[in-house]
């Protein structure tokens, strides 16, 4: 065979790097523009960006092809990250950043535009997430090919990414996010690695030549997945990794049946069913939803994902599966991908006829579950006839391996039924269901929680039986964030400067920002002046897109107060709307002595079918309203509710923020990552003892801090005798802020529509307990407004905010995941000559 031609034996050295040098970057501009576009000069400059995107993408080609080569030489261990979400945001300047091309890019632009942000800015976002969970997979990504470890994510490429969000009169309207509409200049389609998926069918048990059982999954509705490919760029290091993301497609064996009965366009048809598997992300971000679909997803996901996999085995190490335990690992985010379990036993006994027992040694070894969430309601479970229907061969595999595994309970704690009704991998009852996050457990070697409060609360509470059954494997791997895309790219002006004061060596090893708290003591003015600076212009940014976004004017020397995150009951936005409320009274009133003036900013979506989370944007919208056309409140407080919070406009947000709001009901929040970006961006937390929230107050220390609120261990002990109206009466600003909310001051129109949002406050059987910290809560505001007031001070937390973010980026998770869990070497990709 030519050589030439042959992919798979083509050395490193054949492939040759382009030029990053300006001159060669803008003929190749050019040369993208007019002969692959077939655009000039002048064109919508969208196409200035797919061609830039185009450019960038063939500079990271060669260490692509390099790294994946490197990867499946025989031998080397590798992980794989499974996650139903990868939310990204935008490409282009990441990798700008990670090749080290910025100040080239820019100067080869110059004859295009002189302000390269400009076409950043045309990138859309790659959705493909809800929140936290999805933004957490990203920044995984991120430090693993920054660490140089074998890894691989699988993921679903959604043809419509999370919602758009509109605010129409203070609503939330949904609006469908057609990001691949242009095409995607990020992405590879692999046409040559599609993966066949069966569903539905039913099982055939025979006896094979052997005497062997053996099992058919037959008569199955296929589906096609394809594979694209997005570069996942390590910093600095020549490192690219791959994101392979699954589309749904029909196969193209149309139904016979419905051809010959001249059922043309009904048999084509059947592509559309195909490709609705991928169509849509499902926006609900913390309940079960139990739709078909969505089940279908995730087998989608899991199926080709281990397909593919064992495509690549086979073809270095042939039929044998010795060595596949100590060459793979699966890191499942959440339960989402966790028929994965399943589908794994089925193909290594079903297809590569292993024994049950070698079968079960081997996915025990390789599958490693995290779990993202304490509430039970937001726990998998999925009806047992829907699995009949749609998985009966899994279905099967799993009732087996709850046999198996309630014998070993039942062996260790003989005649304790009800313990084995708890933990059975099967919830009986008038709907048999499959609870995921068991099947997780007893088919993972490694459980893990999210920060250190929620690993322990999952040991002792929700997954208590399973602790006491394998201690062992239970274990915490505190979040983290990249501070490459959450400092250096969002924040240029800070890493300018603190790179310009201790070297540059931080952005590579967050460790280094340490060196930052000799800056934060008096000696160190000239420093903090500069700091000072930087965050006004900063604020500056954020207060520009705020005016565009929602017509409201920030003055940028108010202290930016500010709640990102998915609009959740737990999450208590509505604290935060208690304390404006609080200000606008004081306001009315004239108790505005030693006044410390306020924009508030609060943004995020809602589930679409969680009304009571859609009310409280409703709420937040019309006490804006109100306060911010109120000619006595001026400019001592501004609030806006900020439409379509995503990934790109966070990177504006975190820089730009003063306060960071993360008052989740203690025991609630597993971990929380918005609170990470802005600690790393200088802000200063006030925050409940919740989550990671317990690690950021330890690194900083109590002075720059703002704590409050009751404990986990306070709030379930206050449950029994919880009473909200006792709390009204005897708090005269609580009871101020409850009767200005029920008076309808703040929606004249439309008299009761916030009484459930009131009623939700004042039941005793409030789950989030929200009046309970109202006190506290608002001393702590008090607190940072006064120390707000003392702009020196303020600046020197802000200094040692950052300076101890160290520990929270993903390059510390993911050693962590690393030394614990995967145990993978670093592969170095050498530049070729
Ligand atoms: C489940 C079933 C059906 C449809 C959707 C879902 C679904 C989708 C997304 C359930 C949950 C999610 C996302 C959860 C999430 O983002 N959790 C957050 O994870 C972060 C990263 O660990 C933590 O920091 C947050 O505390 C946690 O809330």
């Amino acid at each position: 065979m030519n050589k030439k031609i042959n992919t798979d034996q083509c050395n490193p050295s054949d492939i040759r790097e382009l030029p990053v040098d300006p001159d060669s970057l803008e003929k190749d501009f050019d040369h993208t523009l007019i002969y692959h576009l077939g655009r000039f000069l002048g064109c919508n400059p969208y196409y200035l960006y797919e061609t830039l995107s185009l450019v960038i993408r063939k500079r990271v080609m060669t260490d692509w092809r390099n790294t994946w080569l490197q990867h499946k030489k025989k031998g080397v261990r590798r992980a794989y990250y499974m996650s139903l979400e990868f939310l990204i945001g935008r490409s282009l300047g990441n990798h700008l950043l990670n090749l080290g091309i910025q100040e080239e890019t820019a100067e080869a632009m110059q004859s295009v535009t002189n302000e390269l942000e400009r076409i950043l800015e045309l990138e859309p976002d790659a959705g493909l997430g809800n929140g936290g969970l999805g933004r957490l997979a990203a920044c995984f990504m991120d430090s693993c090919a920054s660490l140089k470890l074998p890894v691989t994510g699988y993921g679903i490429r959604y043809e419509y990414g999370m919602f758009r969000q509109i605010i129409e009169d203070g609503r939330q309207l949904e609006e469908p996010d057609h990001w691949l509409r242009n095409g995607n200049p990020w992405e590879l389609e692999r046409p040559e690695y599609i993966q066949q998926i069966q569903f539905g069918g039913h099982t055939f048990h025979d006896i094979d030549h052997n005497g062997q059982q053996r099992v058919r999954w037959i008569e199955t509705d296929d589906v096609l997945a394809v594979p694209y490919d997005v570069p996942v760029s390590g910093y600095n290091n020549n490192v690219v990794n791959t994101l392979r993301l699954w589309k749904a497609t029909a196969t193209d064996l149309f139904n016979l049946a419905e051809f010959n009965a001249g059922s043309y366009p009904e048999a084509v048809a059947q592509k559309n069913d195909a490709e609705h598997i991928t169509m849509v992300l499902y926006p609900n971000d913390a309940s079960e939803c139990g739709k078909e679909l969505r089940l279908r997803q995730q087998y989608f996901l899991a199926a080709a994902s281990l397909k593919d996999i064992f495509r690549q085995w086979d073809k270095v190490e042939g039929r044998n599966y010795s060595n596949f335990a100590a060459q793979n690992v699966f890191q499942m985010n959440d339960t989402h991908p966790t028929i994965a379990v399943a589908e794994l036993m089925r193909i290594l006994v079903d297809e590569k006829r292993l024994s049950w027992d070698k079968a079960w040694q081997i996915t025990t070894r390789t599958m490693a579950y995290t779990n993202h969430t304490l509430l039970p309601e937001a726990l998998e479970r999925w009806p047992v006839r829907l699995f009949e229907r749609l998985l009966p061969r899994h279905l099967e595999i799993i009732y087996r391996i709850n046999a198996d595994f309630l014998h070993q309970v039942a062996m260790r704690w003989p005649g304790d039924v009800s313990r084995m009704q708890r933990m059975s991998i099967i919830e009986e009852g008038d709907q048999k269901s499959v609870r995921m996050a068991y099947l997780a457990i007893v088919g993972s070697f490694s459980v893990n929680g999210v920060a250190a409060l929620h690993s322990a609360l999952i040991k002792s509470g929700l997954f208590h039986d399973f602790h006491q059954m394998w201690p062992g494997k239970f274990n915490n791997k505190t979040n983290g964030v990249t501070p490459r895309r959450w400092i250096a790219h969002a924040n240029p002006l800070l890493t300018e400067l603190i790179s310009r004061t201790i070297g540059s060596e931080w952005i590579a090893d967050l460790s280094h920002i340490k060196a930052l708290n000799g800056y934060a003591s008096k000696k160190s003015a000239k420093f903090q002046q500069h700091w000072h600076q930087i965050k006004q212009q900063n604020k500056q940014r954020l207060a520009d897109l705020v005016e565009q976004e929602c017509g409201v004017k920030f003055s940028i020397d108010a202290m930016f107060d500010v709640q990102v995150k998915r609009i959740h009951e737990y999450k208590r936005q509505l604290l935060n709307v208690l304390h404006i409320i609080h200000l606008y009274s004081r306001i009315k009133h004239g108790d505005t002595h030693n006044w410390t003036n306020r924009c508030v900013l609060i943004g995020g979506k809602a589930a679409p079918g969680y009304v009571m989370a859609k009310n409280i944007i409703k709420l937040i919208s019309d006490v804006a309203n109100v306060v911010n056309n109120d000619p006595d409140v001026g400019d001592l407080l501004k609030v806006v509710f900020f439409p379509n919070y995503c990934v790109s406009s966070m990177e504006i947000i975190a820089p730009g923020t003063d306060l960071s709001e993360q008052i989740s009901t203690a025991g609630k929040e597993a971990s929380g990552t918005g609170n990470m970006k802005f600690m790393m961006n200088g802000a200063v937390t006030i925050g409940t003892y919740d989550g990671a929230n317990i690690e950021i107050l330890d690194a900083v220390g109590e002075e720059n801090f703002f704590l409050f609120g009751l404990r986990e261990n306070e709030v379930e002990e206050l449950r029994y005798h919880y009473n909200p109206q006792a709390l009204i009466d005897n708090e005269p600003r609580l009871a101020v802020v409850m009767g200005l909310l029920e008076s309808g001051h703040f929606n004249t129109y439309e008299p009761g529509i916030f009484n459930d949002l009131i009623a939700s406050l004042k039941t005793p059987h409030d789950p989030w307990m929200t009046l309970a910290d109202f006190g506290s809560y608002i001393d702590a505001q008090e607190m940072a407004a006064a120390a707000f007031r003392d702009q020196g001070h303020w600046i020197q937390m802000s200094i040692r905010n950052t300076a101890r973010s160290g520990f929270f980026s993903t390059d510390r998770t993911i050693s962590d995941y690393n030394n614990e869990i995967w145990k993978l070497e670093p592969i170095e990709v050498q530049t070729p000559e």
